[in-house]
């Protein structure tokens, strides 16, 4: 019998705004000047922030962070696509998304300052999930909750973050072909900065796409311009559209690029060229955004110099609670282990309350 196919695959991929600033108007997006502003100036201040907090750690008066700089154009506009009721899965490079979804900027200090009050969030329920530094766990996590919201019959959707990198880990495998079989409504975003600490994508997976991964598990997949809040913007729209339709996940590779370090505790400068950053800069999403604000009318110098003193304002009252002292008592961390009482945690507890005045006593 002769070979015959059975089956074709194609990858797509979405840019509205070039590098330069220029609209493909054929794919804008309906988005009113006020949504627009909004997205721009949750940028800023995830910029601004990302910049203070690398000042901070330089100044030994922060631990080490991953920076989020060039990667605004991703997690801003996919949480304000979002609902309330959405669940927002994160890796650790989604500043701006969290904040969005209402995590409180002293969060992160506090988090990478190494204590355990970075987690805990305001009572309200925010659906964030914490920081996932540990590569490809929260692929799991996003698609049982949203199997789960399904079963529950909420109408909600995950969406999950997760690096280049990561894409090499089994979880992400196993997490993608059971989102596929169960057509649970999630949606993975691939946030592909071409680096893995000081590993380039090139060397990272012999897939000519990150998009295609999805192909394997059947989940329609598209390659999306990371650097173009536009192109996000769509691409977000449609998969949360089709999750909550009950047509099941979708992948998302944001193509994007790490302008800064790995974390503070990294220097890429042993690993990658100047030439190759310098040309990453120019495609940065803030440059390219601005520019198409100025060209719609709706923004100019006078509004971004209001909007740089209003952000430094926001970052400047964030650091000073963050360098306050702390209400919680040394021992805070015991109540927060398990979510009831645990004998083994109780006599710990004890034991360390125990430790705490003999030294008192013994000055
Ligand atoms: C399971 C696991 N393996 C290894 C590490 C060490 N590690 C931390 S970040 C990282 C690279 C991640 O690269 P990528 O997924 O592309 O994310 P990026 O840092 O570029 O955002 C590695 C290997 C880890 N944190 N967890
Ligand atoms: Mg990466």
């Amino acid at each position: 019998m002769p070979r015959k196919q059975i089956a074709k695959f194609s990858v797509q991929h979405l840019q509205v705004l070039d590098e330069n600033g220029k609209l493909d108007a054929k794919l804008e997006p309906n988005l009113s000047e006020n949504e627009l502003l909004e997205m721009y100036r949750w940028m800023r201040l995830a910029r601004g922030f990302d910049e203070r907090m690398l000042k901070l750690q330089r100044q030994g008066r922060l631990g080490t962070f991953p920076p989020n700089t060039g990667q605004e154009a991703i997690s801003i506009p996919v949480a304000l696509a979002m609902k309330e009721k959405d669940w927002f899965v994160g890796a650790f490079r989604e500043l701006g998304g969290r904040l969005i979804r209402g995590e409180p900027m002293t969060s992160s200090l506090y988090y990478y300052n190494g204590w355990e009050e970075g987690n805990i969030l305001p009572d309200k329920e925010l659906r964030i999930l914490p920081t996932s530094v540990v590569i490809g766990c929260q692929i799991e996590h996003a698609v049982g909750l949203a199997w789960a919201s399904r079963y529950k019959g909420e109408d909600a959707a995950a969406v999950c973050f997760i690096g280049d990198g990561g894409t090499s880990e089994g979880d992400f495998h196993e997490g993608l072909n059971f989102a596929g079989v169960w057509k649970a409504p999630v949606v993975f975003i691939v946030q592909n900065n071409q680096w893995a600490i000081s590993i380039p994508r090139e060397s990272q997976t012999n897939s000519q796409t990150i998009a295609q991964k999805g192909i394997a598990y059947d989940i329609p997949c598209l390659q999306v311009d990371g650097n173009d809040p536009l192109a996000m913007h769509v691409a977000i729209t449609e998969a949360l559209d089709r999750a909550r339709k009950g047509e099941g996940p979708t992948l998302i590779e944001a193509v994007t690029y790490r302008l800064m370090m790995h974390t503070t505790a990294d220097d890429p400068t042993k690993y990658r060229t100047e030439e190759e950053e310098k040309r990453a800069w120019e495609k940065e999403p803030l440059l390219r955004f601005n520019k198409y604000l100025k060209d719609k009318g709706f923004w100019d110098d006078a509004k971004e110099e209001a909007l740089l003193s209003e952000v430094k304002a926001k970052i400047e009252e964030a650091v000073k609670e963050f360098e306050s002292p702390l209400e919680w008592q040394q021992d805070e961390p015991f109540k927060h282990v398990f979510g009831t009482e645990h004998p083994v945690i109780t006599q710990q507890h004890e034991d360390f309350l125990a430790n705490v005045k003999r030294e008192a006593d013994h000055g």
